[in-house]
């Protein structure tokens, strides 16, 4: 009795130890490089059956670009399963996309055991998870001075203005407070007036108004002399217009870079996709705007398939319901075009279906009650956008007043007098920590469905019929119990990966091929290596097969693709 005691005590006390041993984090904050690593190694060293930790490769200023593989290795290998991949921040300045992907990492680890759906789903796939693409631009948006546009693109010098200097004139903190604001002069003949809502905001005149401003753009000097301000900083590739589809110069698309993958970041991530044919989604967040974005990315892309297309809406309206205000949009339509980006570069090249996922909104910011004005342009309450006075607002009783920098008289060496002040990081494009929590395990939660819908095949004999002496017919079938084929269209039409393989072993295969019709028998019989037949199997169906073979014994029938896996089931020929 006293032992029973004791022993539930001690696996009680087990317990609560396994529990304080698995890591928490915050989740309303940001993290910056070097804490991002922290987090990275922190899961790891407490789940170092369901992780692994490397790093693809060094980026432009030789830091380190992490890479998380998370799935029950005792299960398989990850390059034997399904696998979802996911990546941040490829704009450095985009950060929350980061965090998206570690709070994913952490929720996969946290709940395996706990959550049968995240069980099952690292028993059978893998996640593949980069959490900032663009490592250098976005460790300096933590420790530079800041401005939510600074910091999109590779540290790579580009002479913007093509006057033979690089990089000689960048936006610059000219009074010092850590942040690179807005400055405006006053300019009776210029384009601004003061917001009679707000005195802080400044709105276009229409005509018959008399102006009050002319804005300068951000913070700077005209360093070089050349009569232009801020004309060429830091850079200019955008690595996200560097991907190797539908590439094009920088005369066509700006930040392009002289050639495809030019880029280390955008090369590593290419080369580990290529190198993992087992990938069969893809995501790669960004912000902003709220949206889920496929291709075509432009108007001279190929089409999608229009099975895959199929697909792509299927996932995108629960991406609309599991994240409220997401609007799931064809990017070259709905938003503008891009060449050579991520998810088209998924699709066309490697034949799996991407998002470009863009992070917050604008009307994350409303000020508004149930008796205000409702809607927006679509009836909707998401596609109204909140005016500036209504964002200011929301900065006064939501923010304290903290995300405007109010305007503030600065002697410019250029211009004279100016005022410089404005909007403040964490105010555009990355939402204030306490709204990131919601956000944050949405979007992963949306992952994490995506997920479950990768191939979930299995493989069974369904009949083994005698035809006289040793001859004998066999029947099997693949299984998919997934909502996405194990191929793509695109995939299967232009043969990006290879086929899948259903495969008899153990006797002597005289023919073989696909069964189109199961009751009426017809068969598609191939005319070589019959014991090895080409297929693939479509989502939440089945494929058929059937061999004609000579022998006795037992034979071996094996399902086997690159974005499936394998497996396998004996039978014997009694
Ligand atoms: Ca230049
Ligand atoms: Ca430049
Ligand atoms: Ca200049
Ligand atoms: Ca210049
Ligand atoms: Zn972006």
């Amino acid at each position: 009795m006293k032992r029973h005691v004791i022993m539930l005590l001690l696996i009680a006390v087990a317990s609560l130890a396994a529990a304080a041993d698995k890591p928490s984090f915050h989740w309303d904050r940001y993290y910056d490089q070097d804490a991002v690593t922290e987090v990275l190694e922190t899961i790891h060293d407490a789940y170092p059956d369901l992780t692994e930790l490397t790093s693809l490769g060094k980026s432009v200023e030789g830091r380190d670009i992490w890479q998380l593989t998370i799935t029950n290795e005792k299960t398989g290998d990850h390059t034997t399963k399904p696998a979802l991949y996911a990546d941040g921040a490829i704009h450095g300045n985009e950060i929350q996309a980061t965090e998206v992907c570690l709070y994913t990492a952490w929720l996969l680890c946290d709940r395996y055991g706990e959550w049968d759906r995240v069980t099952e789903l690292l028993d059978r796939a893998a996640f593949y998870i980069v959490p900032t693409v663009n490592v250098d631009s976005r460790a300096r948006y933590f420790s530079d001075p800041q401005s939510h546009n600074i910091g999109r693109t590779a540290r790579m010098p580009v002479d913007d203005d093509h006057d033979g200097l690089l990089d000689e004139d960048a936006p610059a903190d000219l009074d010092g407070d850590g942040l690179i604001l807005q400055m405006r002069v006053r300019d009776p003949h210029g384009t601004h007036r003061t917001d009679p809502d707000d005195p802080r905001t400044v709105i276009r005149v229409k005509p018959g108004e008399q102006a009050e401003w002319t804005l300068l753009g951000l913070e700077g000097v005209d360093d070089d002399g050349d009569g232009q301000v801020n004309e060429d900083g830091p850079g200019y590739v955008d690595m996200n217009r560097s991907f190797a589809f539908n590439w094009q110069p920088p005369y066509v698309q700006s930040g392009s870079g002289n050639f495809p993958l030019e880029p280390a970041n955008t090369r590593v991530v290419a080369d580990f996709l290529r190198d993992h044919p087992n990938i069969g989604f893809g995501f790669a967040w960004h912000n902003t705007g709220g949206m889920f974005l496929r291709g075509p990315s432009s108007e001279s892309s190929p089409p999608v398939d229009p099975a895959d297309v199929e697909v792509y809406d299927w996932l995108g309206k629960e991406g609309e319901r599991t994240v409220p205000g997401y609007r799931y949009l064809v990017a070259h339509t709905g938003l503008y075009a891009t060449y050579g980006d991520f998810d088209e570069f998924c699709y066309q090249v490697f034949g799996f279906l991407a998002y470009t996922g863009e992070l917050s909104m604008s009307t994350d910011y409303a000020y508004r009650g149930r008796n205000d004005e409702p809607s927006g342009p679509d009836g909707t309450i998401w596609s109204r956008r909140p005016t500036l006075s209504e964002k200011q607002q929301f900065n006064d009783h939501l923010m304290a007043g903290e995300m405007f920098q109010e305007w503030t008289p600065f002697q410019h060496p250029q211009y004279g007098e100016v005022e410089i002040g404005g909007w403040k990081p964490w105010a555009v494009r990355t939402n204030p920590g306490w709204m990131l929590p919601d956000m944050l395990h949405r979007n992963a939660m949306f992952m994490v469905w995506t997920a479950m819908q990768l191939p979930d095949v299995s493989v069974e004999v369904v009949s083994t019929e005698n035809l006289g002496d040793d001859l004998w017919r066999v029947r099997a079938r693949c299984v998919n119990t997934a909502g996405m084929p194990t191929l793509s269209a695109n995939a299967r039409r232009r043969q990006l990966v290879r086929r899948d393989l259903f495969t008899i072993e153990g006797a002597e295969v005289l023919s073989g091929g696909v069964v189109l019709n199961h009751w009426l028998g017809n068969v598609e019989t191939v005319a070589n290596r019959p014991e090895r037949l080409e297929t693939w199997t479509p989502a939440q169906g089945a494929r058929d097969v059937e061999w004609i073979v000579r022998g006795d014994g037992k034979v071996t029938v094996r399902y086997d693709g690159a974005r499936s896996g394998a497996v396998q089931v004996e039978a014997r020929l009694q």
